[in-house]
């Protein structure tokens, strides 16, 4: 049976700078934190890092005829700090900021909605030298960025995502030391959490003020939380896992206090709040996104991100994350049921496979186009039973730079060679394409 969605729903792909961009010195850019923790020895997966990546500085306007090629609706990409203010705050560089405004002229001329997120990870070095985001001045330091973006672009750009999933920022950067600046403190990280809130308050109502009439939200990943078993002591996990993840965002953004008791059991204290900043994190937004790729199965003592997925037998991707389409819904469901959020857009879903080019040249994924097909089927459901829901964005667009994987893992509707920067539909981008043409996907 198809699943239809209402008219106007948004369909759109997504991307982030850093993973797709390259050009990591031209035209006057900044270093990252990722140019500088990719150039370090032995952090991410065979020495690969976003020097070239997809080349996308150079080739974007065939990116844009791929996206016009899919139909697409929307195109959610992320802009570098380092390469509009290469210190992070002062002088600008116009060839960066030009580049941007070249890109979204090319996307409103292909009909695609740009989509902007203005912090998907690449902080500017200068400022993590000075202290990164557990510092409360680049807090302050965002919002003069923001401000920058929305003067140049806010008469074209209308759609503004100001962070992308500050979870991951502050957990996989400060505390676990796994993505960049490679740190490892409870502390820094409670303060990166709050600042990278802070931040967002600061920077909502400045785009709302220079981008008239426009849309301002942010962007969460979210996982259902299982237990993993019945136990009293899982299920006691699972809601702390939860805190700790999720509702550490999602309160305060909704006007709640931290949940300070559940963070508490972990050690992490949230007291660095100052004045009205609480008031501040509640600026209200005109939409939520969220990232979904799976659920996390939580025990007692093995709450910890990155532990190796057990051996179960359950379908999982290349990540390692179990194929479990009902986590869309559970999420859309959950969000639209304690939260007060007017709209929310599903800014991320997808799934690494190792896809491989064969002897016709093609790119067949079949396991791509089931796992999206039965996760926005999934979303369809919520929808259908009352989630505020206005559009979807598949992850990714392109396959490109995962992180501490390097280009080890492909999340693309477009394959890429890596040796030539060739771009290839997968069978994944055929299937999409049919998605946004007829409004509808169709049942397994
Ligand atoms: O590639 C990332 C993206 O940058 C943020 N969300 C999850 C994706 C897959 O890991």
């Amino acid at each position: 049976m198809a699943i239809r969605f209402p008219p106007g729903f948004l369909w759109g792909a997504a991307t982030a700078s850093y993973q797709i961009e390259g050009g990591w010195r031209d035209d006057g850019k900044g270093e990252s934190i990722w140019d500088r923790f990719s150039h370090t020895p032995g952090k991410v997966q065979d020495g690969d890092t976003g020097d070239v990546a997809d080349d996308h500085y150079h080739r974007w306007q065939s990116d844009i005829e791929l996206m016009k090629d899919l139909g697409l609706n929307a195109y959610r990409f992320s802009t570098s700090w380092p390469r509009v203010l290469p210190n992070g705050y002062g002088k600008v560089e116009p060839r960066g900021l030009d580049f941007y405004s070249r890109l979204v002229d090319g996307l409103l001329d292909a009909g695609v909605q740009p989509w902007i997120t203005l912090y998907h990870w690449d902080l500017p070095q200068a400022l993590e030298d000075r202290g990164g985001w557990p510092s409360r001045e680049t807090a302050f330091r965002f919002a003069e960025y923001a401000e920058v973006m929305a003067r140049r672009l806010g008469d074209r750009v209308k759609n503004w995502i100001t962070l992308n999933e500050p979870f991951v920022a502050a957990a996989l950067g400060y505390y676990y030391g796994i993505h960049a600046p490679g740190r490892t403190s409870g502390e820094d990280a409670a303060a990166a959490t709050h600042h990278l809130l802070l931040g967002h308050g600061y920077a909502a109502p400045v785009i709302r003020r220079d981008s008239a009439g426009s849309q301002v939200g942010i962007t969460l990943n979210y996982s259902p939380m299982h237990p993993a078993t019945d136990s009293e002591e899982d299920h006691f996990a699972a809601q702390i896992h939860d805190a700790f993840v999720q509702r550490v965002y999602l309160d305060p953004l909704a006007g709640r206090p931290y949940p300070h008791e559940a963070l508490a059991t972990r050690g992490f204290r949230m007291d660095m709040a100052q004045g009205d900043d609480m008031t501040r994190i509640a600026t209200p937004i005109d939409f939520l996104g969220l990232n979904n790729y799976s659920r996390d199965v939580v025990a007692a003592g093995r709450e910890v991100w990155g532990e190796p997925s057990p051996d179960d037998g359950v379908a999982r991707t290349e990540m390692g994350w179990e194929v479990y389409p009902q986590s869309i819904y559970e999420m859309l469901m959950r969000v639209a049921r304690e939260y007060p959020f007017k709209a929310l857009y599903v800014t991320e879903n997808g799934a690494a496979f190792p896809d491989r080019v064969g002897p016709d040249g093609q790119v067949d994924d079949p396991r791509r186009v089931a796992f999206l097909r039965d996760y926005i089927s999934q979303a369809g459901r919520a929808l259908a039973e009352g989630a505020p829901l206005k559009g979807y964005f598949v992850w990714s667009l392109l396959d490109n730079f995962e992180w501490a994987f390097g280009l080890s893992k492909r999340f693309g509707l477009y394959y890429v060679d890596y040796g030539t920067l060739a771009r290839i539909p997968k069978s994944s981008a055929k299937w999409y394409r049919r998605v946004i043409a007829e409004n509808a996907v169709a049942g397994a």
